[in-house]
C-alpha cells in the first residue's frame, strides 16, 4: 500500500508526539543529538488533557522548549513541516487520534505504540491509511527514531545507531529489532534503516512494503527480515524476488520454529504469531524463503554468521565500503540515572530523619503507616514516632493525648482564642486566623512549659528547696514559669490539672519533678490562692520526669528535648484544635468585623 520509492524518514524529519511521554520524547532527542541532525526531530506534542504550554527537553546540553497542544489540529496548523505522528495514545483513544491525523495530508507515517487495539479498528486504519506508512516502531541511523525504539542511549550507541550501516532490516516487534541492531552492528558495518511492523494480525505495513523501499534505496546494500509464525506475508517476499522486484542479498529468519514440537497450536506472544496453516509455519517460510535464493541459516543462533557471510562478499565486490568509525557526540547523562548508577554524589541539603514517603507505604521513623493503625499506635504513638524518633511506653502516649484534650481550648477569652476570632471576623482565611491566634502563645499564655520544665528540674536537680528556689526567683524578680493563673485558683480549682496530676501519679515509674513543682506550688498559694500549679506547670513537670524515667532517653537527649522547645509543642498543638474550633464558629455565624468598643478603652493623651 505504500509508494516503493518514498523513504520514511531522513535526517530532516520532524514528527508530532501524541501523548505526553516526556522520556520517549527525550530518548528522541537524545538520539538527534548524537546523530548529529541539525535540529530535533520532535516539533510539536499533542496532550488534549492539558492547556497548551511549553515542555522543557535536552538537545545535547542544551535546554530547548517544545510546545506541547491541546488540540491536534493545532499542532497540525502551526508545524506543517511534520511529517510524522508518533501516536502514544493508550488503546482506548488511539483509533481515533490516528483517524484524526489521517486527515492531515502533511502527515505519511504514523507510528502506533498501542496494544491491544479491537482487530476490526485496526483494518479500517491500515485501509484508510492507504499510501501512508503504519509501523510500531523504526530507527533510521543518523536521521530519525522513532519514541523508545533501540532502548537506552547506551544501548544506540553500544549498536551503531548513530550511523547508517549497509543493512535494512524489517522486523515484526521492537525486541526482535533490538537483537537485530546489535547482530548487524557486531556482523556487518550496523543498520541502515530498520523497521518493527507489529505482531499484529493485521498491520499497518508489511515486510514487503519496506524491503521494496529498501530496495530502492541506494544507501541499503543488503537486506535482513526477520519474520515469526503466523501469517504469510513472507510469501510476498518469496514472490517480489522471483519476479525481480528485489534483487539486493537478503538474509532472512522466521522465528518459532519449535512449534512443530508442541500438540497443538501455539501462539508465540504477539497476536499474529499463530499458523492457521502448515504454510504459515515458520519452518515452511523459511524453506520458501531458502528456495528463492535468501540466505537462510540453520537457526537463529547463526543469523550473525549468515549476515556476516552475506556481508564480507559485498565488502569484497566493492559493493560496501567500511567506513572509518567516527565517536558520536557525548550526550549528558541525566542526574537521576547518573545517581541510581552510582555515579555521581551531591551532599543533600536537607536531611530527614522522622519519615519518609518515597516506598511503596508511608512511614514515620520506619514504622509503616498500615502497622501504626493496626497496632492503634493512634495519634499518641505518632507523637512519640515523629518527635521523640522512637516508640514510647503506651503511658507516655496516652498522656500526649490527655494533654491534645485537655489543652484543645481554654473559652474564647483566652488572648489564643480571641486573636484567632478577630482574625476570622476581619475576612481572613483559617491559616492567617489561627496563626494569628498561636502567634499570642509565650510566657505569659500557654508557652511557660519549656521555661518551666528547665527550672523546676534545674532547681531539683541541685538540690535546691523548693522554698529556696521560690525566695530565689523572688529575689531574682521573676515569676515562676507554670505558676499562677488568672481565673483558676485553690478555691477555684483546675479540672485540667487535677485529671492531668492523677494520671501521672498513677501511671509514671517515677515523678520528683513533678513532686518538686506540687511542692512549690504549696508554697506559692500560701502568697496567693492563684498561684497554683498551672495546666503548663504540670504537663512540664510531667514531661521532665518522662524522658527521665521511661528508660528511653539519655539524661542528656531528656535535657536537650527541653531545650529545644518540644513541651511548648504540645500546648501548640492541642490549643490548634481550639482555634480552629473559633474560626469555624466565628464563619459559622457569618460573624461581622470585629471592632473595639469605645467605652472600653481609656483614652489618655501624655499632653492633657
Ligand atoms: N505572681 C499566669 O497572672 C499569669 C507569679 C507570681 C511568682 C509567678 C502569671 C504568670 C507564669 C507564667 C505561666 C501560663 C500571667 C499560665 C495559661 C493557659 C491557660 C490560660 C487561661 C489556657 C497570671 C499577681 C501577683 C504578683 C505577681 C505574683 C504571679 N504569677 N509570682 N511566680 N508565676 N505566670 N503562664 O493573675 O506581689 O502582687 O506583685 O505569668 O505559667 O496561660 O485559661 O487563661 O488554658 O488558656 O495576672 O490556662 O501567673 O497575676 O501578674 O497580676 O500577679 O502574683 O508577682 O505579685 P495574674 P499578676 P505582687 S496558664
Amino acid at each position: 500500500q505504500m509508494s516503493t520509492a518514498r523513504p520514511l524518514f531522513s535526517d530532516r524529519t520532524k514528527a508530532i508526539v501524541w501523548g505526553m511521554q516526556n522520556r520517549a520524547v527525550q530518548a528522541m532527542l537524545d538520539f538527534d543529538y548524537i546523530s548529529r541532525r541539525a535540529e530535533p526531530s520532535v516539533v510539536a506534542i499533542v496532550y488534549p488533557f492539558t492547556a497548551d504550554h511549553k515542555q522543557k527537553y535536552y538537545f545535547g546540553n542544551k535546554e530547548v522548549f517544545i510546545p506541547v497542544f491541546c488540540d491536534m489540529d493545532v499542532a497540525m496548523r502551526k508545524h506543517q513541516e511534520a511529517t510524522v505522528l508518533v501516536n502514544f495514545a493508550s488503546l482506548r483513544s488511539a483509533y481515533d487520534s490516528t483517524m484524526q491525523a489521517m486527515q492531515h495530508p502533511q502527515i505519511n507515517t504514523i507510528v502506533i505504540i498501542a496494544e491491544g487495539i479491537p482487530e476490526n479498528m485496526t483494518r479500517k486504519i491500515v485501509k484508510l491509511a492507504d499510501a501512508r506508512g503504519a509501523t510500531v516502531g523504526g530507527i533510521k541511523p543518523g536521521c530519525f527514531k522513532i519514541g523508545n525504539t533501540a532502548g537506552m542511549i547506551d544501548n544506540i550507541i553500544d549498536s551503531k545507531l548513530y550511523r547508517p550501516g549497509s543493512v535494512a532490516y524489517v522486523s515484526r516487534s521492537g525486541g526482535m529489532s533490538n537483537e537485530l541492531n546489535n547482530i548487524l552492528s557486531k556482523h556487518a558495518d550496523g543498520v541502515c534503516e530498520g523497521v518493527a511492523i507489529g505482531g499484529d494480525r493485521y498491520p499497518g505495513t508489511t515486510f514487503i512494503d519496506h524491503l521494496l523501499r529498501f530496495e530502492a534505496d541506494p544507501n541499503a546494500k543488503m537486506l535482513v527480515l526477520l519474520g515469526e509464525v503466523g501469517g504469510v506475508e513472507e510469501y510476498h517476499v518469496c514472490r517480489a524476488i522471483r519476479d525481480g522486484l528485489i534483487t539486493k542479498p537478503i538474509v532472512a529468519w522466521c522465528i518459532g520454529t519449535c512449534s512443530d514440537m508442541f500438540t497443538a497450536e501455539v501462539q508465540f506472544g504477539h497476536a499474529g504469531s499463530l499458523a492457521g496453516s502448515a504454510l504459515e509455519k515458520a519452518v515452511a517460510k523459511n524453506a520458501a524463503l531458502k528456495k528463492y535464493g535468501v540466505t537462510v541459516p540453520e537457526s537463529f543462533d547463526t543469523l550473525g554468521e549468515a549476515v556476516n557471510k552475506v556481508f564480507k562478499k559485498l565488502v569484497k565486490e566493492g559493493k560496501i565500503i567500511e567506513k572509518d568509525e567516527v565517536e558520536p557526540p557525548k550526550v549528558p547523562m541525566d542526574y537521576d540515572w547518573a545517581r541510581k548508577l552510582g555515579l555521581i554524589r551531591k551532599p543533600a541539603a536537607f536531611i530527614s530523619t522522622i519519615c519518609d514517603e518515597r516506598g511503596q507505604e508511608l512511614s514515620y521513623c520506619g514504622v509503616p503507616i498500615s502497622q501504626i493503625l493496626e497496632r492503634q499506635l493512634g495519634v499518641g504513638g505518632t507523637i512519640s514516632l515523629l518527635w521523640f524518633q522512637r516508640e514510647l511506653p503506651e503511658w507516655a502516649c496516652k498522656f500526649f493525648e490527655l494533654v491534645l484534650i485537655v489543652t484543645a481550648d481554654h473559652g474564647p477569652a483566652v488572648s489564643g482564642a480571641h486573636n484567632t476570632m478577630v482574625t476570622a471576623r476581619a475576612g481572613k482565611d483559617l491559616i492567617s486566623s489561627i496563626v494569628a491566634g498561636l502567634l499570642t502563645i509565650g510566657d505569659r499564655f500557654g508557652g511557660a512549659l519549656d521555661r518551666a520544665a528547665a527550672d523546676f528540674c534545674s532547681a531539683y536537680d541541685r538540690g535546691q528547696h523548693p522554698q529556696e528556689f521560690v525566695n530565689e526567683k523572688r529575689a531574682k524578680g521573676e515569676l515562676i514559669m507554670g505558676i499562677g493563673h488568672r481565673v483558676k485558683s485553690i478555691n477555684n480549682p483546675d479540672s485540667r490539672v487535677r485529671e492531668l496530676k492523677a494520671y501521672v501519679t498513677s501511671r509514671w515509674p517515677a515523678w520528683p519533678v513533678t513532686r518538686y513543682a506540687l511542692d512549690v506550688e504549696a508554697i506559692t498559694t500560701r502568697k496567693k490562692p492563684n498561684l497554683i500549679l498551672n495546666v503548663d506547670g504540670i504537663i512540664a513537670a510531667a514531661m521532665v520526669d518522662m524522658f527521665r524515667h521511661c528508660q528511653l532517653f539519655t539524661q542528656e537527649e531528656g535535657n536537650n528535648y527541653i531545650h529545644m522547645g518540644t513541651i511548648n509543642a504540645l500546648f501548640v498543638l492541642g490549643r490548634t484544635i481550639g482555634h480552629i474550633g473559633h474560626y469555624l464558629d466565628q464563619k459559622r455565624m457569618k460573624q461581622p468585623l470585629y471592632r473595639h468598643p469605645w467605652d472600653d478603652i481609656t483614652y489618655m493623651s501624655p499632653l492633657n
